[in-house]
Parts: C-alpha cells; structure tokens; sequence
C-alpha cells in the first residue's frame, strides 16, 4: 500500500495556520528579516487577546461606563480605555526593539530607547477605538500602525510623525460578534480569527480584495448640514442612485465592514471638527494602508492620506475610504469644489 504523507492531514481538519506562524513565515520571504517585527507582532497579538476577553467579560467585571477622568483632548475615558491602554503598553513595553510607544490616550509618546539602544521601531495605536459604544455591544477596536524609527542625528527623539506611506505595518483588532486581527505588512491584506478553544488567531483570509464598487455609503449624517458644500452633493447623488446607508459610529466596525463588502466611509469636515474628527497618525493611516493594501483609496479632501505629513501626534483628519470608484464618486464633487474656489 503506498505510504501516506504523514504531513498531509487525514483525521483533522483542524486550522493550524497561526498568525504567529504566518507573520514567521512571511519573515522568511525577506532575507532581511531579523524576527524584530513578529515579535512585536506576537505582543500585539497577546494584548488583542486580553483585551478581547477584556470586552467579553466587561458587564460581568463591572468595568463598563466611564473611567472618571478625560483623555488628552478632553475626551470622557471609558474604564476599558484605560485597561486596554495599559495592557497594550504591558505586552510592548518589554519588547527591546521597540523605540516609542505611542497612544491616543497618552499625551506624549512613551519613549523607551533610541536607534542607538536598538530601538528600531515605533508603535503608536488607540487602544479601544470607539469605546462609548461598549454598553450596548457593538462592536470596538484596537488600530495599530508601526514606523520605522528612521536612523536621525544620535539621541535625538525617535522617529514617529512621518507619512503613512512609510508604514511597515498597520491593522485593527475588532471585537465583535468574533475577534477579527487584520493585518498588511504591505504585501496584501490578511485575516485571522480568534480560536478561543486553542487561544490563538488562525488564518481564515488571504491577500484579501475590497469589491470596486457597492452602492453603500457610511456617515453620521447627522452632521450633514454643516458639512462642506461637496460632501452635501455626494450625499444627494447617493441618495437619488438609491444607495443603502450603513453606520455603527465604531470606526473599526464601519471599516471591516467596507472592507469585505465594498462601499465607501466618510467622516468629513464637521462644524465641531473644521479638520475632520479622525487622528491620522492611529486611525486614518494604519485604516488606510489596510484599505489601499486591499486595493481602494483612502483620501482626505483631494489628498491622499497616505501622502498626508503628520505634525502632531494627535492631529486629526477628514477621511473618505474605501472601494475605489466609490471614492472617485466622492472626490469627484470634491475636486469640482476645489476648482471653483
Ligand atoms: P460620531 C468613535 O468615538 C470614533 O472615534 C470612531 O470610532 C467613529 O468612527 C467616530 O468616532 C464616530 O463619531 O461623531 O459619528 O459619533
């Protein structure tokens, strides 16, 4: 009888295809790699567990509601945005490669080591975007974008504020109905899916592709009297074309969302936030890159994201993204403002 492959399964069907093993496995295709990234990789992996069980247990833990204090910005913090702030700085903060640690609930960046004492990258992240929507369950996330820390004159601070172009990696942890970790490395866009009988992410998408085009558009149309002139066009061609409209408020949630199904996401100018509501350096770049990786745009006004060079750590921004003739919808009355100012 001819010998079976032993490596070939044959009584389980078990997914073995671990994100650990698949950010090892795409490290080998860089003769490069050092390791460095998977084993930040790995830590954000164990903080998107914690905090995943965390959110699950937060009714029962009394640990919903707000925190008692303000954010930077003035913001009420959630219980759970502390809790996951610091569980994420727990599982960085030992990691000796990395150089700054950087939060939307920390006013400075946390900065653990220059070039020099082998910080070679920076971590900046919200650690649970859209937590006022934790009461009622819907689900929130945590986004994370990943810099290089650029070799700069010796001791001086590590390299944060650059453009989103420069990320080496970005993705968001979204904790809904399942715990979905989605990632690019800038070779396409990957997804895995929380296995809470092993404990571990595995494998369910690869190099995943946003549809071109999906008659869904995705805003708090609430503010839509106050927005910009273009964006008030869009919303009246959306609407005479018979668009559906989708909108949770969680950032991560309206996203994946786009993502999978297509369709485009804004959150323009409003009267409270002349720039845009949204950071750039934590939410709209790590967002976008996962969106371009799968194929879309990500634009703020006429202006690519990407392309946008952050000032400030905790600047904000105006984003429309998602399937690309959607956007070209959006920008098309974008631009046609812009050139009659
Ligand atoms: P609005 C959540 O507070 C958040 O930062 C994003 O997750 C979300 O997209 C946006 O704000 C929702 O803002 O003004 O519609 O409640």
């Amino acid at each position: 009888m001819m010998e079976s492959n032993p490596l070939q399964p044959r009584f389980t069907s078990d997914n073995l295809t671990t994100l650990q093993s698949h950010i090892l496995a795409e490290e080998q295709l860089h003769p490069d790699a050092t390791g460095d990234f998977s084993w930040i990789m790995s830590a954000v992996a164990l903080a998107g567990k914690t905090i995943a069980n965390k959110v699950r247990r937060a009714r029962i833990e009394d640990v919903l509601g707000d925190h008692g204090d303000v954010n930077p910005h003035g913001e009420r913090q959630q219980k759970l945005d502390v809790i996951a702030n610091e569980i994420i700085m727990r599982c960085l903060g030992d990691r000796a490669n990395i150089a700054v640690l950087a939060s939307e609930e920390g006013e400075q960046p946390i900065v653990l080591r220059n070039r020099e004492e082998g910080g070679r990258y920076c971590v900046m992240f919200d650690p649970l975007d859209g937590s006022s929507n934790l009461d009622v369950c819907v689900g929130v996330g945590t986004i994370f974008s990943i810099l290089r820390n650029e070799r700069r004159k010796p001791r001086e601070m590590p390299h944060y504020l650059q453009p989103g172009y420069r990320q080496v990696a970005a993705g968001y942890i979204l904790y809904g109905s399942s715990v979905v970790f989605v990632v690019t490395t800038g070779t396409g866009v990957d997804m895995f899916v929380l296995d809470q009988s092993i404990g571990a992410f595995v494998l369910v998408a690869t190099k995943i592709r946003i549809p071109a085009a999906r008659a869904i558009y995705s805003v708090n149309e609430a503010y839509s009297d106050h927005f910009p002139p273009a964006y008030r066009e869009y919303l009246a061609f959306a609407h005479a074309e018979g668009y559906s409209s989708r909108y949770i408020g969680s950032m991560v949630a309206d996203v994946h969302r786009t993502l999978l199904t297509g369709g485009v996401f804004l959150y323009p100018p409003t009267k409270t936030h002349r720039g845009g509501k949204l950071r750039l350096v934590y939410e709209a770049n790590p967002m976008a890159m996962i969106i371009e990786q799968a194929g879309g745009r990500a634009i703020a006004g006429a202006a690519r994201i990407l392309d946008l060079a952050p000032t400030d750590l905790h600047e904000r921004t105006s984003v429309v993204m998602g399937s690309p003739e959607e956007v070209a919808h959006v920008e098309r009355f974008i631009c046609r403002e812009q050139s009659t100012v």
